[in-house]
């Protein structure tokens, strides 16, 4: 498949509630991402990163008290914004956006802008469920409420930026959960969102559940957005992230998972967008967790070994 992959760095940590995610996107690129892209057979164009507001000349509180619990979220909108405008271009111009946090916050603008013309399904690799509003956060960071804002729940209905516009719960599917907020429990029971947690993937093995989470999101859908957050791994694997949590996927699992979603790509071409995020340099041991989402990246791709 020819694919000419644009890589957006969008260096945001407003959404999370420490410095360092920030560094991802080099540390993606040093890890030798476009060389990876190039072994899967599409070639990479680098954007290099959009420019972040300076977190120290900005007030967490700045809004409130209408924006709820939520922190820096006129920092989360200004950066969302011009993602999802880079995102909705760069598909415009027939290529595929790959944007690089950044804490995951920057989901919001990758979702919005992949679904301004096109139906979207998703995919969620995550060990969290991000539907938190800023009525209902009990820490305040935007980067456990990008799912919620791109379904316009809670206060993020009255914004004209977060909603995706052509998302729909149903045609979104977690993979891997195993860290819910109470709230949150509540809003997924309610809501039409797909739910496969690390024990489905325990009893039925990763490709398979992949297989179905691609059924979810392809279903009446366009293509399919892929949101890749490193905590999804297991720490021990991916020690380099801001919210890690245990149980999370093996090496293998992980590549296994990425390479059903590009045998299906190969197929039927459903990829539409990814975003790689919450890879945070401080706390990873020998840039581990950034070569691991290279390598994931490329897999998803379709890099084979033979
Ligand atoms: N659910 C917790 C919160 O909303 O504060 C933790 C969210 C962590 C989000 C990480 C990036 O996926
Ligand atoms: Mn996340
Ligand atoms: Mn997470
Ligand atoms: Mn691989």
């Amino acid at each position: 498949m020819d694919r000419t992959v644009r890589i957006i760095g969008a260096p945001m940590d407003y959404g999370a509630n420490r410095r360092g995610v920030d560094m991802g996107p080099s540390a993606i690129r040093y890890a030798d991402l476009a060389d990876r892209l190039g072994e899967a057979g599409v070639e990479p164009i680098d954007d290099g990163d959009l420019s972040m507001p300076r977190a120290e000349e900005r007030d967490p509180d700045a809004d409130q008290p209408t924006r709820g619990n939520a922190k820096f979220l006129r920092e989360v909108e200004d950066v969302c914004r011009r993602v999802s405008d880079r995102v909705a271009a760069t598909l415009a111009d027939g290529e595929f956006p790959l944007v690089l946090g950044g804490d995951h916050s920057v989901a919001i603008g990758s979702l919005a802008g992949s679904a301004r013309e096109a139906d979207l399904g998703a995919i969620w690799f995550d060990a969290h469920a991000d539907l938190n509003t800023p009525e209902t956060s009990p820490s305040g960071n935007v980067h456990g409420m990008p799912l919620a804002a791109a379904l316009g729940y809670g206060a993020f209905g009255e914004t004209e930026w977060a909603p995706a516009p052509r998302l729909r719960a149903s045609s979104i599917a977690y993979v891997g959960l195993r860290s819910i907020d109470e709230r949150e429990r509540e809003l997924l029971r309610e809501s039409e969102l797909t739910v496969f947690t690390m024990s489905d993937i325990d009893q039925r093995g990763v490709s398979s559940v992949v297989e179905d989470a691609l059924s979810v999101a392809t279903d009446g859908t366009d293509g399919v957005h892929v949101s890749l957050d490193l905590d999804w791994l297991d720490p021990k694997t991916a020690p380099g992230v801001g919210t890690p949590v245990r149980g999370g996927v093996t090496y293998r699992e992980a590549h296994a998972a990425l390479e059903a979603l590009s045998r299906r790509d190969r197929a039927d071409n459903i990829l539409r967008s990814i975003d790689v995020v919450e890879v945070n340099p401080i706390l990873d041991e020998g840039n581990e967790t950034a070569t691991l989402a290279a390598e994931l990246t490329a897999s998803a791709f379709g890099k084979r070994i033979f």
